[in-house]
């Protein structure tokens, strides 16, 4: 028996246009996400959590821009502009998706010398979050995941929730990427890796006609 839960990836202020890392039409998640949110027991969000020192951010390096490729701890690391700092209303989730109705929250990216994509494991994989141990004890092996940005966060927990075993479709209108090229590739590496693509529109459709 399958037992679901709805991922929704860093659906947060400062991936939405006027926000610190806007995501192109990011804000165009947000609808679906939250009709898809009443058609599921189990909804757990992700959200991005960054100390005001954390090392992804060019800030904290003395002449380094925003998009420039430094190495950090042994690992390729974009430089980004500040963004999801803890507390602040950038890191909230978009007003129209109720926390209320989120069976959980992981956060991610609160060590500032690693950068966390995946929602399951920082991006040296040294270190995992709690979301895989909170999926297991609800017995959730099957995972409906959306959100921003496409290729990078929630590409990465795509491709961890693969390796972890979970069954994992992606909502492609739930998602919405930086660079529109990038954003394909990843798509085509999910489903290589053997994410399944769904539309929220037929997973609505299935999901909330009776049984
Ligand atoms: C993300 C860059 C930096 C994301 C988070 O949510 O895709 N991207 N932090
Ligand atoms: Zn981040």
């Amino acid at each position: 028996m399958a037992r679901d839960a709805l991922l929704l990836v860093d659906i947060q202020n400062d991936f939405l246009p006027g926000g610190r890392l806007a995501v192109p039409f990011g804000d165009q998640t947000v609808a679906p996400a939250k009709r898809l949110m009443d058609c599921f027991d189990i909804v757990i969000a992700t959200q991005d959590w960054h100390p005001p020192n954390h090392l992804s951010f060019a800030s904290n390096h003395e002449d380094r821009a925003a998009g420039e490729i430094i190495e950090l701890d042994g690992l390729q690391q974009v430089l980004w502009p500040d963004h999801c700092i803890e507390n602040s209303s950038g890191a909230e989730f978009a007003a129209e998706i109720e926390v209320d109705k989120m069976t959980y929250v992981s956060r991610k990216g609160e060590n500032p010398r690693i950068d966390s994509y995946s929602g399951f494991f920082d991006n040296g994989r040294r270190q995992a979050t709690d979301l895989h141990a909170q999926l297991q004890a609800k017995g959730v092996n099957r995972l409906f995941v959306g959100g921003l940005a496409t290729e990078y966060c929630v590409k990465f927990t795509v491709l961890d929730a693969i390796s972890l075993g979970y069954e994992t479709m992606l909502v492609t209108d739930v998602c919405r990427g930086l660079s529109d090229a990038d954003s394909d590739a990843a798509i085509k590496e999910m489903q290589s890796a053997g994410a399944k693509l769904v539309s929220s529109q037929d997973l609505y459709n299935e999901r909330s006609r009776p049984a």
